[in-house]
């Protein structure tokens, strides 16, 4: 069976249909098959068409509201919120950032919250539309638990993206965007799948013993990346990204939820900083120092966070996006049998 080349608009315009075919609005399935197609595009399969699956699934639960109108409160100084209502939070991220760039630029520093979205999304594209406006960025939130603190064997932290973003004159900007756990859930799922074992240090299983089963992870716990450190991370990021914006921790996501087969519902907390407000007065440019440590970075052969992905982009916009007949079969189905295609 062969492959098939799509261009990202054709990926796009049929991963929208797909979700308006499972009846949710125009607005919510554009905003949604963007981020999807952008994660194909940029060879990021655990949150490519990989999580359509998941959407539908959660749409059919009745968790997501179908025709939400994402909505932005009156100005309230750096903090820019938006209430995502039910929806997912990539039409609300649509909606808040230009309002979140707008005042960065104004104050040297601003924050978009958005509460209540269902949330299956990596944030680079987030950080991306930030760093377009010469803004460095951060974007954070909770997940549902099922990562276990260090030194405990109980999963109850998210998975706990973190990503950052700084802007760079004439190149692609600096991004980093991971999990804080050793690896994302889906990256566990697509080992599943492929029927491969998980490499050693990656998770426990159920009675809190190591694994690299697959199967036995994702009946388990997680592990935070980097020990103590990344648990500390996940842990800030419960607090500032659930806590603090009023919204779900991951545990309490997971409690609403009730299981791991639908995609968790809480909040998200992204900071905007201008870089030239943050360096007026001081001397030498914000901007050269910054190429400056890329420079000494890549000068030793290290590679840039994002580069991977950057490549992946500029292959794929040119020669179009390759998936294969499986997965071409997989979206004919969803497209046909909308969600009567999924449990
Ligand atoms: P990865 O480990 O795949 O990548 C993490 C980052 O490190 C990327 O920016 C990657 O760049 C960079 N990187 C990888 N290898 C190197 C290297 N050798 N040198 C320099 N940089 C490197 O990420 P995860 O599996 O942890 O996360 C994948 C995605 O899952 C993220 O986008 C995250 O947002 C998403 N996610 C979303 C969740 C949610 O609840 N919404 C929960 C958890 C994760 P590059 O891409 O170029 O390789
Ligand atoms: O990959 O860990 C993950 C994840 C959880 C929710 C969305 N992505």
């Amino acid at each position: 069976m062969t492959d098939t080349i799509l261009s990202h608009d054709d990926l796009t315009a049929r991963v929208s249909r797909i979700f308006q075919r499972a009846g949710l609005s125009p607005l919510q399935s554009d905003a949604v098959a963007r981020t999807i197609a952008a994660g194909e595009r940029d060879a990021c399969k655990s949150h490519g068409i990989y999580r359509i699956d998941g959407c539908l699934r959660t749409i059919k639960a009745g968790m997501v509201t179908l025709d939400a109108v994402p909505e932005l409160a009156p100005e309230d100084g750096a903090i820019v919120r938006v209430a995502a209502h039910g929806g997912f939070s990539n039409a609300a991220f649509e909606l808040g950032a230009p309002e979140l760039a707008r005042r960065a630029k104004e104050l040297g520093m601003a924050a978009l919250v958005i509460n209540d979205c269902t949330h299956f999304a990596a944030l680079w594209p987030e950080i991306e539309a930030l760093t377009a406006h010469d803004l460095a960025a951060m974007a954070m939130c909770p997940s549902y638990s099922s990562v276990a603190p260090t030194g405990g064997n109980e999963a109850l932290m998210g998975t706990n993206p973190f990503a950052f973003g700084w802007p760079r004159e004439n190149t692609d900007p600096y991004v980093f965007d991971f999990a804080t756990s050793v690896a994302a859930r889906g990256e566990i799922e697509l080992h599943r799948r492929a029927g491969t074992p998980l490499p050693e240090g990656w998770a426990v299983d159920a009675d809190g013993n190591p694994t690299s089963d697959p199967e036995a992870a994702l009946n388990g716990a997680m592990l935070p990346f980097g020990g103590h450190k990344g648990s500390a991370i996940a842990t800030m990021i419960e607090l500032l990204a659930g806590v603090m914006i009023g919204d779900l921790n991951s545990r309490e996501a997971l409690d609403r939820l009730g299981n791991f087969t639908l995609l968790p519902a809480h909040g998200e907390l992204i900071l905007a900083f201008d870089p030239a407000r943050f360096s007026a007065g001081r001397e030498g440019n914000a901007m050269a120092r910054a190429e400056t440590l890329f420079d000494a970075i890549t000068g030793q052969g290290a590679r840039l966070p994002s580069q991977r992905r950057f490549a992946a982009r500029k292959r794929a916009m040119a020669h179009g996006i390759t998936l294969s007949a499986e997965e071409i079969a997989h979206l004919d189905r969803l497209e046909e049998r909308g969600l009567d295609a999924v449990a």
